[in-house]
Parts: C-alpha cells; sequence; structure tokens
C-alpha cells in the first residue's frame, strides 16, 4: 500500500500518527543506530528527512544508515533540490503557500523534476503554509517569505483551503523547527474543520501535553525534531 494510502486508512480508522523529524545537518552518522533503536520503540510511525541546508549527498547517506535500523516509511522532506534520494520511500512535494516567492512555489520544483523522473519515490503534493510563532526561523530566511500571523486564523484556512482546491495531498502548518510558539490549537481546529485532506502540524512541539493538545484539535500527523534531537528520553514518553 502507498504512504499515502496508510495514511488515509489510519485516519478513518481514528489512528494518529507521528512523526520524527532527522536532519542530516544536526545528527551523526554513527548516532543513527541507537537513535533510530528508540524510535522503533516509541508510537513513532514515520521518518522524515530533511532540513534546511544540508550538502549534497548527506541526505542520501543519512537514509541509506535509517533504513538499515527501520522499515518504518521514510519520507523526504527536503528543504532544496539537493535533498532527494531514490533510498527513501516518498517525498513531500512541498510548495510553501503561504509566501509568494515563486522559487518555493513552483520554481525548485521544475528544477527537481528532471531527478525525480529517474526516482520511484512516491511523490504527495504538500500545500506548505510557515505560520508565524514568535521568532524568526530557518525556513523565513531561506524562502525569504513571511509567515502568515497567527492572528489571522480565516487567511490561514483560506490558504489551506486553496491548497486544496488546487489537488494537493497533505496540508502541513508549519510553525518552523524550534518555534517559540507552536501552531495554536484554534488554527489547527479552524482549518481542519474546513479541510477534506489530513492535515500536518509540526515545529516547537516539546511535550506530550503539547502533543496531544495537536492531536486533539485535529492533526492527523504531528511532526518532532527539535525535542528529539535535545533529548532522546522523550521517546520513553511517547512509548
Ligand atoms: C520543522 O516542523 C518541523 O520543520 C519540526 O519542528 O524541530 O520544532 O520539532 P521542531
Amino acid at each position: 500500500k502507498s504512504i499515502y494510502q496508510n495514511i488515509l486508512d489510519s485516519i478513518s480508522e481514528k489512528k494518529k500518527l507521528l512523526a520524527v523529524l532527522i536532519d542530516p545537518d544536526k545528527i551523526k552518522l554513527n548516532d543513527i543506530s541507537s537513535f533510530i533503536e528508540k524510535v522503533n520503540k516509541s508510537k513513532v510511525t514515520h521518518v522524515f528527512v530533511g532540513g534546511s541546508s544540508v550538502i549534497e549527498s548527506a541526505t542520501e547517506k543519512l537514509v541509506t544508515e535509517i533504513r538499515r535500523f527501520t522499515s518504518l516509511p521514510i519520507v523526504l522532506f527536503p528543504g532544496d533540490v539537493n535533498q532527494l534520494t531514490d533510498r527513501a520511500d516518498g517525498l513531500l512535494f512541498l510548495s510553501l503557500i503561504s509566501g509568494r516567492n515563486p522559487d518555493y512555489l513552483i520554481g525548485k520544483h521544475i528544477e527537481s523534476v528532471s531527478k525525480l523522473r529517474k526516482t520511484h519515490l512516491e511523490i504527495i503534493p504538500t500545500g506548505y503554509l510557515l505560520i508565524e510563532n514568535g521568532k524568526e526561523t530557518s525556513v523565513q530566511r531561506i524562502t525569504e517569505t513571511i509567515p502568515m500571523s497567527r492572528h489571522n486564523i480565516q487567511a490561514i484556512s483560506d490558504t489551506a483551503k486553496a491548497g486544496e482546491l488546487l489537488g494537493m495531498k497533505l496540508i502541513y502548518l508549519e510553525a518552523g523547527s524550534g518555534a517559540l510558539h507552536p501552531v495554536s490549537t484554534e488554527i489547527i481546529s479552524t482549518v481542519k474543520q474546513d479541510l477534506n485532506i489530513p492535515l500536518i502540524i509540526g515545529g516547537g512541539i516539546r511535550s506530550k501535553a503539547q502533543l496531544d493538545k495537536a492531536f486533539k484539535s485535529g492533526a492527523d500527523i504531528v511532526v518532532i525534531g527539535t525535542a528529539f534531537e535535545e533529548d532522546v528520553s522523550f521517546f520513553n514518553e511517547l512509548v
């Protein structure tokens, strides 16, 4: 079954999904086996791989190493075109629809097509929305886009819906890695009510309570990176 079909099936069975985000810039290859051992014992259902400033080949090496230790689906969450590798199972083909930078709306996608033609990756078109979180994040800096105000919930909901109407298969609300404020429960529930495709939430989630709140308000998949990087014992809370 495809990764996407599995996500849809989980939602219809009312199961929540949890992705760990591994950034090739932040983890050492030697640490992968023990890190993934923790992942395997936890509630994590997907491994996302991506970062904002990765050197070519780092992603491929990392994915190859992760694959040795887990059968969980490995999904690329690329910050740039050089982060594509056929060793993964799937690709979130992100279009930054909260911003107005043509490179991140369509330009990078065109650049990546010659690589993608040669891969077997399951490509999942994803509407990606950056939501203001209280401090500047690397996504904002690199994409040179302005995050959406977390107080303008209607605009966020309209943008997510426009993504769905354009045919995107997932919506990802991103507060940014290490965000001060994760995406609020009010934003999550408003967006979810109006959406017929799965909703991913990420950025700044550091506790079991915040994770549960995100799920309760309507997140189908939650992505956590920093909290695991900083303290692997966080996995134990999620067994
Ligand atoms: C970042 O949404 C992800 O793109 C995860 O964020 O590192 O804050 O968990 P954190």
